[in-house]
């Protein structure tokens, strides 16, 4: 058994190389086109139809993008430290990263989601995970910035996540590594029957899309690949992939592979909402830190949170059930009917359709096929609605157009399939160039997509770009799907490593965009709001400079009396009032990031001078015609100097 799956392996990764080295075929020809140079055209001065956000992956941010064209716009900084923006380095943002494990400045990214009210996108939030410390990080789009960083606790290799329900009500999350729960020092040999996988339930207030660890459910000891929410019809359960049925805890290439068939766990929320109402839920003790940043204070909290609810899938009973899935796997996506349940076998040369309406008769009638962990099993053929044949090799993830298709990616045999749900008949496939991983429609996995545009989420590129050394970048490709046939029409670069994205029409978030920051609202602790505040404060060695800027100068500018070894904490304003009037602040020897200060907002920036002398800060973005007169100097004395602590401006 063990020497069949691994030739079978052996001869998949040979299919996928083979696939991937083919080199220019037929799709090239379409993205050469006259017509669709056109169709991804957006004269100067125009605007996309689409925004698009690709998760950055081992960047640990999220990229803006526009659609059609495949222009970068943005840069959010999520989960790693930016020196353009002085993310993770300003004292300001350094609470964003906090963790239970200290101050984390990086992570792995991968599942963008967009907020959304009945089904349909609402562009108002988009979430997305940290994979290596678990986190979920809620992105405000009036503002593009991080609002808000929840840890997981009991979570490791936070995959299966962040996707949200119907209305936002859960922004979902699920552990894809098993592990002791809670955690201790115990041998790694005894993984099978004690480690175990925490799904956990994050609300979001409605209001203000606050989050808040609702619940956790513990699950057997698999690893939870991924997850999609029921919409519509099957609204209140929430579908994850399992591979791993083997408990195995080594050499999972081989051991994880030998089930022929792994779980979709499907979990009722609505019953799980019971369960806790009804009281009927641990309270473990955990460690998780929940981080704030305000838009009135232009500041982070990070707030250390001590413990979680808890429900246990093999204690209660309707809260869980299993749908054997061929063969390990990955992605698993509901459609926009909410009916029909898609397996992305990633080891399989088909895909697995479940149909809810199958699932709840079977649960109805206790047609169980033995259980796991105390969590019924049903029968695979009583609730398999189809099966998509020989569709490509190596299926991933599927998404959906809102005209009663689905669009798998094949990353083995480096392929986007169509199909048609109902008939299961395979409609039209285009090669990628190479190796897809996700594919995204604009609201492909919510009631209502917006059915003109795939993009495909590409993890090689070779010859696509011109070569960069051994590093080349990775690659989204766009296509026309509003015919019969996919057509190509561009490759763009991307930054990290794009696993998903979300995409949404440009006008549902586009009006509610942010321009400036009132100043007259401005609560940050160190604001000032005029000139005459401006001012030098010392206390022991730390010195406070209050500091405002506006076009072409800082007040003050001229500063005396700094010594070294003393801390100086430069708490600048941006007195600007107009949109896209940013001023940046940067000084000599400085050991992070500039400061990038919105008009209107506070930044802090910490310097500790190490040498004596009179040095220069400036303002870092070129904000107008006298921009390269926006500086000052700062006197550095030796410790214990006596030099009086002095500031000024025009003297
Ligand atoms: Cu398939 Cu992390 Cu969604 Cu990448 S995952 S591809
Ligand atoms: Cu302010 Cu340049």
């Amino acid at each position: 058994m063990k020497k069949t799956v691994n030739i079978l392996v052996t001869l998949l990764f040979a299919l996928g190389l083979f696939s991937c080295g083919q080199g220019k075929s037929d799709g090239d020809k379409g993205a050469l086109a006259s017509s669709a140079a056109e169709k991804v055209y957006v004269a100067p001065g125009e605007h996309d139809e689409f925004y698009a956000f690709l998760s950055g992956g081992f960047s640990g941010q999220l990229s803006v993008y526009g659609l059609p064209s495949g222009r970068l716009f943005k840069v959010i900084d999520v989960f790693s430290q930016d020196p353009q923006e002085s993310y993770g380095y300003s004292d300001e943002t350094k609470p964003m990263l906090n963790t239970s494990f200290g101050f984390v400045p990086w992570d792995d990214a991968h599942h963008p989601d967009i907020s959304q009210t009945k089904g349909v996108l609402d562009g108002r939030w988009v979430f997305i995970n940290a994979n290596n410390t678990p986190r979920i990080a809620r992105i405000d789009l009036t503002t593009f910035e991080t609002a808000e960083i929840l840890e997981i606790p009991n979570s490791a290799g936070n995959h299966s996540s962040p996707f949200v329900t119907e209305n936002t009500e859960y922004v979902v999350a699920g552990t894809r590594f098993s592990v002791p729960i809670p955690q201790r020092d115990m041998s790694i040999k005894d993984y099978k029957g004690n480690f175990k996988g925490a799904l956990s339930f994050i609300s979001v207030d409605p209001e203000n899309g606050g989050m808040e660890l609702a619940f956790q459910i513990l699950m057997p000891g698999f690893d939870y690949d991924l997850a999609h929410p029921g919409r519509d019809k099957s609204h209140g359960w929430f579908f994850f992939t399992t591979y791993n049925t083997e408990e195995a805890n080594s050499l999972l290439e081989v051991n994880a592979s030998q089930n022929d068939k792994d779980f979709i766990a499907a979990v009722n929320w609505k019953k799980a909402e019971e369960y806790i109402k009804a009281g009927k839920f641990k309270t473990m003790p955990a460690d998780y830190a929940h981080n704030v940043y305000s838009d009135e204070t232009h500041s982070a909290t990070s707030t250390m949170l001590k413990e979680v609810r808890v429900l246990d899938a093999s204690e209660l009973p309707g809260l869980v059930y299993f749908l054997p899935t061929p063969k390990s796997p990955h992605g698993v996506d509901v459609d926009p009917s909410g009916e029909y349940i898609i397996g992305n076998g990633k080891l399989s040369a088909n895909l697995t359709v479940h149909s809810f309406t199958k699932m709840m008769d079977a649960i109805e009638n206790k047609k169980f096929d033995g259980e796991a962990y105390g969590i019924p099993i049903l029968k695979f053929e009583d609730v398999l609605a189809g099966t998509v044949n020989q569709a490509g090799l190596g299926p991933l993830h599927t998404e959906f157009d809102g005209e009663g298709n689905g669009y798998t990616s094949f990353f083995i045999s480096s392929e986007v399939v169509k199909w048609k749900l109902g008939t299961w008949e395979v409609l039209d496939r285009k090669p990628v160039y190479y190796s897809v991983g996700h594919v995204m429609i604009p609201g492909g996995n919510s009631r209502d997509p917006f059915g003109k545009y795939l993009v495909s989420l590409n993890k090689i590129t070779k010859d696509r770009f011109l070569p960069t050394g051994p590093e080349v970048t990775q690659s989204a490709q766009l296509f026309d799907i509003s015919g019969d046939k996919m057509e190509l029409l561009l490759d763009f670069p991307t930054i990290g490593e794009p696993h998903y994205a979300a995409g949404i029409p440009a006008d549902i978030i586009a009006k509610n965009s942010r321009k400036i920051f009132k100043l007259s609202e401005n609560k940050h602790k160190y604001a000032i709001k005029t000139s005459q505040e401006a001012r030098v404060e010392r206390n022991g060695n730390e010195v406070h400079v209050y500091m405002s800027m506006i076009r072409s100068h800082f007040t003050p500018d001229n500063i005396e009396g700094v010594k070294v070894g003393d801390k100086v904490y430069f708490h600048i304003t941006n007195f600007e009032q107009d949109f896209d009037v940013p001023h940046g602040f940067a000084v000599i020897g400085g050991h992070n990031g500039e400061l990038l200060i919105m008009p209107g907002a506070t930044e802090t920036l910490l310097w500790e001078p190490t040498k004596v002398g009179v040095w220069p800060f400036y303002c870092t973005d070129f904000c107008s015609a006298l921009h390269q007169e926006m500086s000052g100097y700062v006197r550095v004395s030796p410790a214990g100097s006596n030099v009086p602590l002095t500031s000024s401006l025009g003297e």
